[in-house]
């Protein structure tokens, strides 16, 4: 054990998510992460403007107003543009994608993994699903031409366990959810239902109307298949940190604030065990028994993904989706 006390951890494993508190010093861990989204966000700015779908950069204003302002008017989210996962399907050559050096150091931070260690262990694999969310303000948020709903809003309930491959069922796979500033109700803080995870795996429902930001489509629960009265919201300080387990039933409310709500999600599990995932790159984040073995280069973790897309991009189709529209639940 190194950072969460016993009561922490008694507390995590009976009702499977615990938020950590002064988990690390936010300017030295989330900072230099901000910094590099600026430039990424300025790329995404210059290259909007070459191609004509936005008639200004909007370099006066801060990064949250900036890039809402360029979803507004190009009308889409680009959530891809900034992701340092790919998608689950449909991915080309040029699939935009962000793996920097500052999200590298996030992942392999030393705060993060010892938290990491108390529940999984000191045999750490850095977990390919993983995601960075900017959503911007729900009524300012573009929206699908078809059904009118934003691409991107409130996440849908569902269990982290359900959205990865079968192959992942017996890991013992953790979430970390990190907001990068503050993430209040009003913001679309993430919410839980306490205890949930021992009820078991849920089944989760295609939306095939919903197609999410990132060519999924949208699974959720069914209201009628858990207890959504017993949810309670978690609004989270920067700073802090969310530990979920695999099963506990979480989504997020929509954001009704007028700034991005921002957060990464980042998973991981015990070295050999299978990611979900098993097309993604992961690595070593930390091995007490092997340190050797431990990845510490982001060039090379950058290298991993480039050569992901590439291969994938040549590859048939996969389907990572377990469920059926057809299931009686999802009617
Ligand atoms: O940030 C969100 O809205 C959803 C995050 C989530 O589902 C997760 O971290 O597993
Ligand atoms: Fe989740």
């Amino acid at each position: 054990m190194s950072f969460l006390d016993q009561s922490q951890i008694n507390r995590f494993n009976s009702e499977g998510y615990l938020v950590v508190e002064n988990a690390f010093d936010p300017k030295v861990v989330l900072d230099p992460l901000i910094e590099e989204y600026k430039g990424v966000l300025d790329s995404l700015a210059n290259e909007l403007y070459v191609k004509k779908l936005i008639k200004s950069k909007y370099s006066d204003y801060d990064f949250s107003e900036r890039l809402t302002r360029i979803c507004e008017e190009s009308g889409k989210i680009h959530a891809q543009y900034f992701d340092f996962s790919l998608p689950q399907n449909g991915i080309k050559k040029d699939t935009p994608m962000w793996h920097g050096p500052a999200v590298f150091r996030v992942l392999s931070n030393k705060y993060i993994l010892d938290i990491v260690e108390d529940i999984i262990g000191s045999e750490i694999y850095s977990n390919p699903i993983q995601h960075v969310r900017l959503k911007p303000p729900e009524s300012r948020t573009p929206v699908y031409a078809g059904t009118k709903t934003v691409q991107l809003g409130a996440t849908p309930w569902h269990q982290d366990n359900g959205v990865a491959n079968e192959d992942a069922d017996m890991t013992n796979m953790l979430t970390v959810w990190i907001p990068i500033w503050d993430a209040s109700v009003e913001d679309g803080c993430l919410h839980v239902v306490p205890s949930s995870h021992i009820e078991g795996l849920k089944t989760h429902c295609p939306q095939s109307d919903r197609k999410d930001a990132r060519g999924g489509f949208g699974l959720h629960i069914p209201d009628k298949l858990f207890r959504k009265n017993d949810a309670i919201p978690l609004p989270m300080k920067r700073g802090s940190v969310l530990l979920l387990n695999k099963m506990t039933c979480h989504g997020s409310l929509p954001n009704k604030s007028n700034r991005i709500r921002w957060s990464l999600d980042l998973r991981y599990n015990p070295i050999g065990e299978p990611t979900g995932r098993n097309t993604f790159p992961g690595f070593i984040a930390r091995s007490k028994k092997n340190p050797n073995s431990e990845l510490h280069d982001p060039i090379v973790w950058a290298e991993s993904w480039l050569k992901a897309r590439h291969d994938l991009s040549i590859a048939e189709e996969q389907t990572y989706n377990r469920w059926s529209t057809e299931h009686p639940a999802c009617a």
